[in-house]
């Protein structure tokens, strides 16, 4: 019997210990997206955290399925993929952009971009059904699906708005963006840019779309608010190749199709050949400090305020605690460096073909005419594995993915059933539900 509580206690622990994480990045013009996701795979097979989904925020097709690529390269075609579906167009990538070569040539669940769900509903379906205080959301792309989300209103997945939903369930946001040095510094990331930087490159000036959205969530997020500002990444302020936390030719050790190494080779075949594939970690440091927190590397100053202007400059000051904040790197470079290589450049997981436990106790909700099925989550034990989605069929035919436990019903009758889903896209058996 004591051997059974230990094991019960044991495993509580260790379902407890794995952060459940959202990432929203933009894989297009930088490979350090794909440092990120190459990373963020190998922590999730140590059992450092469960990817509850991954979002893309470019304006090209191909990034959301790229991501999609990625997922089933690493053996989790089961990670749902979501995409920003707010922009008046979305164009087709061209072949200067890796998105563009590794949707072209690797296999992915999902064929088609119109098969990608909006990316703010995704948010919110899972951040309805997580436990309070539970989700670690990792921007290293642009805001516009976490802006969308804190703009969201109540509607047919949840009754609370994306503000509220960001309040209970988000335990921090960590942020690649911004610039600290000096605390005077001018925005050159995803944050929208500074009009002090148009000399520079087009990305670097002020972007007025981005900057507004950034600086809404900035003066919005109700959970905990921690950026990465640029200097992390790179040390010379005006020149981005002259970083500092430089990583991807460790990648080169890899096989010659790795999906990782191919979009570094991608990215730098174009811009003056790909023998060196060296780039900045910007996006990986923001990634690092979310799941391992401050460790050797990093010193979090979390208590205070950042303020971003529409100029594009950006300040931190501790005299107001908005719980919001930027880490700096108190290592040597060149260690975070090899920390940040060595897990994108972790091996492949074997697909988890164990299944999942099926849901339990379901039960039928009735509320102004609207009927719901809510379950009770499953679980996966298996390290490295874990549940991502509910597959809901009625009389034996598939009609939905969910991914919060609940349901809400198409048609009045019928015999539903419900599986649930692993990253590994294994499924549990099923619990089902007769509905009158
Ligand atoms: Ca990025
Ligand atoms: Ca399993």
């Amino acid at each position: 019997m004591k051997t059974i509580h230990l094991l019960i206690i044991l495993l509580v622990f260790s379902t407890n210990a794995q952060k459940k994480v959202i990432l929203d990045t933009d894989p297009s013009f930088d490979p350090d997206d794909v440092g990120c996701m190459a990373m963020l795979q190998t922590m999730a097979t140590k059992g450092e955290c469960d990817i509850l989904a991954i979002i893309n925020s470019t304006n090209q097709k191909e990034s959301a399925l790229c991501i999609s690529a990625i997922n089933q390269f690493y053996n989790r075609p089961g990670i749902p993929v979501g995409d920003y579906k707010g922009y008046a167009e979305k164009i087709n990538a061209t072949a200067k952009t890796y998105d563009y070569h590794i949707s072209k040539d690797y296999p992915r669940p999902h064929e088609k971009w119109e098969d990608i769900i909006d990316g703010v509903q995704l948010y919110r379906e899972i951040l309805e059904s997580a436990q309070d205080t539970s989700i670690t959301v990792i921007i290293v792309g642009t805001m516009h699906n976490f802006y969308g989300l804190l703009k969201s209103g109540a509607d047919e997945i949840s009754a609370k708005t994306g503000k509220q939903l960001v309040a209970e369930k988000v335990a921090l946001v960590s942020t690649m963006g911004g610039n600290f040095l000096d605390n005077k510094g001018y925005d050159r990331t995803n944050w929208g840019g500074s009009e002090h930087l148009c000399s520079y490159t087009d990305w670097s000036c002020l972007n007025a779309e981005r900057n507004l959205m950034c600086r809404y969530v900035i003066e919005n997020c109700p959970a905990p608010f921690m950026a990465s500002g640029w200097e992390n990444g790179n040390g010379d302020y005006f020149n981005a190749n002259n970083g500092n936390v430089m990583t991807g030719q460790g990648l080169k050790e890899l096989p010659e199709n790795h999906i990782a190494r191919v979009s570094y080779e991608k990215h730098f075949e174009y811009r003056g050949g790909a023998e060196s594939i060296t780039r900045h970690s910007n996006d990986q440091i923001a990634l690092h400090y979310a799941i391992r927190g401050e460790g050797e590397n990093y010193k979090a100053f979390a208590h205070g305020q950042i303020t971003l202007t529409e100029k594009g400059e950006c300040s931190w000051d501790d005299t107001v605690d908005r719980k919001q904040g930027h880490i700096q790197k108190k290592r040597e470079d060149e260690l975070i460096a090899q920390e940040i290589e060595a897990l994108m450049m972790g091996d492949v997981p074997q697909l988890d073909k164990t299944p999942p436990t099926p849901p339990k106790n379901i039960v039928l909700m009735k509320s102004k005419g609207q009927k719901t099925l809510v379950w009770e989550a499953s679980e996966d034990p298996d390290k490295g594995s874990w549940v991502v989605a509910y597959n809901i069929y009625r009389d034996g035919e598939f009609v939905h993915q969910a991914y919060g436990t609940k349901y809400i019903l198409k048609d009045s009758g019928g015999n539903y059933e419900i599986r649930a889903v692993n990253a590994s896209g294994t499924l549990s058996s099923s619990a089902s539900y007769q509905v009158n």
